[in-house]
């Protein structure tokens, strides 16, 4: 079957590039299939592989009926290689082959820098579902579950889809990446995985909804970004994975603005007024605001080291080169070389942090930065109505971009979240007001107990406005089989 709109089921990895006449790629996917189905056992969602989960699979690349939905064991999931349909007269649009037609092949000189940028995003797809394989144990209701679930077999898929171009367009070394990307280990000493933030745990509820409210997010900028590529087959791949990613970002946002929900209607029930009284909020059994402050600031700023140093030449050649843009690139009304272009980049100057004119080149990763810290603000906007409609008296912000840094230009500089610059002992004092301390873990573990009623939600989390493919409330998103 050629490349087309429509999925063939046929083989054994659905997709919609023409497998079946491509025999090679289909002998390679296939052979590396049956590792995947083992690293899925192994470090997929622990306790849970012969549940019926009721998940989307895609079907289709067509936006208006491009996934179904059904039972389905996650083992079973039909992984498939899914690309945005081909424009014929599309061209590279930036850098010094703009105007050049897209590449359907990798251009010899930039196969290493390619072969990098896919094997850095291949890689947090499966760390991240490694990172929450624990949470179905916990989750507060079947409802919360299913969209777990359903995160995770996408990012299956999504280390599908940069598989299929490592063993398509990158013989035997795409092959050896292809190993190493189920050889790696969320969190493990020897083996760790590339990214920062996928080697940190996410131990409770809260925290995945902030991982998918903020780490896919930069999950969604990082794919903005390679779906402008002059390599064709990564830009159209990168294409059709943010039409999965919008859900992912769905999860995040509405799982943190139900659990601010929650938290808002406890407290005017009880008649506390003060949100900083912890004590007598958590005895409600909810999450105290200042808490999930403190959880946003932790997620934010681990998911703003993934975007790199501010000043990057490697950020230069990926733009130079025609491999990586800007977010939505091709709206941006400028040359699209930036040969004499500068943007300004935050910097530590004399002891003080200042916004610094550098050649926009290689302040790519800042631009990307800035893009993605206004969007998050948005999405923090949402949940302060939230907060304002309850009648609470809190707002969440975002913490300045040198607070807790661990790349880049405040690696080394202690900031508070207002951005002041602070002595290593005034920042440490202060460190449990900021960021989650043990006793704020300990509690959020203490609501962690799994609620799997149907139609029923734990104490601290508020039903979610609709249900899922429009599902009544009590639906049983999930029919659990613990094997
Ligand atoms: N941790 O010039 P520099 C997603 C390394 S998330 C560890 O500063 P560059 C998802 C860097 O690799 C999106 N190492 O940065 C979300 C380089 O190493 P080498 C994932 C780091 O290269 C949720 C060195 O430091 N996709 O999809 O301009 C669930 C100097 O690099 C980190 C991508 O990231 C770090 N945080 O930019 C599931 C897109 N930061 O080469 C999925 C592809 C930097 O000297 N990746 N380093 O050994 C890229 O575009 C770039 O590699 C980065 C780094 C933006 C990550």
């Amino acid at each position: 079957m050629p490349e087309t709109t429509n999925v063939d089921y046929s083989t054994k990895i659905p997709n919609n590039v023409g497998l079946t006449d491509d025999q090679r790629v289909l002998k390679a996917l296939e052979q590396w299939h049956p590792g995947y189905i083992d690293w899925w056992m192994t470090m997929g969602p622990e306790g849970f592989q012969t549940s019926d989960v009721y998940l989307r699979t895609a079907i289709s690349i067509d936006p208006k009926g491009w996934a179904k939905f059904d039972y389905v064991k996650m083992p079973e999931y039909r992984w498939g290689i899914l690309l945005a349909p081909r424009q014929e007269d599309r061209q590279v649009n930036f850098g010094t082959h703009k105007g050049e037609k897209a590449w359907q092949e990798v251009p010899g000189e930039y196969r290493a820098m390619l072969r990098r940028l896919i094997v850095v995003q291949g890689d947090t797809e499966p760390a991240s579902v490694e990172q929450q394989r624990h949470l179905g144990k916990t989750a507060p209701s079947l409802y919360d579950m299913r969209n777990l679930f359903q995160v995770n077999v996408e990012e299956g898929r999504h280390l599908w889809a940069m598989v299929y171009l490592l063993q398509k367009y990158f013989g035997k070394d795409g092959r050896e990446e292809a190993e190493g990307l189920l050889q790696r280990r969320s969190g493990d000493d020897d083996k760790p995985r590339m990214l920062g933030a996928f080697n940190e745990a996410t131990p409770d509820w809260l925290s995945f909804f902030m991982f998918t409210f903020y780490t896919d997010r930069d999950g969604k900028m990082q794919l903005e970004s390679l779906a402008q590529s002059g390599f064709d087959p990564l830009s159209r791949t990168c294409r059709f994975m943010l039409t999965e990613e919008a859900h992912h970002m769905f999860v995040g946002e509405t799982g943190v603005g139900r659990i601010i929900e929650r938290t808002c209607e406890a407290m005017k029930q009880a008649g506390i007024e003060d949100p900083y009284d912890i004590n007598a909020v958590r005895k409600l059994g909810v999450i105290d605001l200042p808490t999930i402050q403190k959880k946003s600031n932790l997620h934010f700023t681990l998911s703003l080291d993934l975007f790199g140093s501010e000043v990057s030449t490697n950020a230069a050649n990926y733009y130079n080169n025609g491999l990586k843009g800007r977010f939505q690139e091709t709206r941006i009304d400028d040359d699209h070389q930036l040969t004499n272009s500068t943007y300004p980049v935050s910097k530590l100057v004399h002891g003080e942090i200042k916004k610094v004119d550098e050649p926009a080149l290689t302040a790519m990763n800042m631009r990307l930065r800035d893009d993605y810290v206004a969007d998050c603000a948005k999405g923090m906007e949402r949940w302060n109505k939230v907060i304002e409609k309850a009648g609470v008296n809190f707002r969440l912000a975002l913490p300045h971009v040198a607070f807790h840094r661990h790349i880049g230009e405040f690696q080394n500089v202690k900031a508070s979240p207002d951005g002041q610059v602070l002595s290593d002992a005034e920042w440490t004092k202060k460190r449990d007001a900021w960021l989650p301390s043990k006793d704020d873990g300990a509690f959020i573990e203490s609501l962690m107990a799994p609620c799997w009623e149907r139609g029923k939600f734990a104490s601290w989390i508020s039903p979610p406005k609709v249900g899922i493919d429009n599902k009544p409330g009590d639906f049983e998103y999930v029919k659990i089989h613990q094997g």
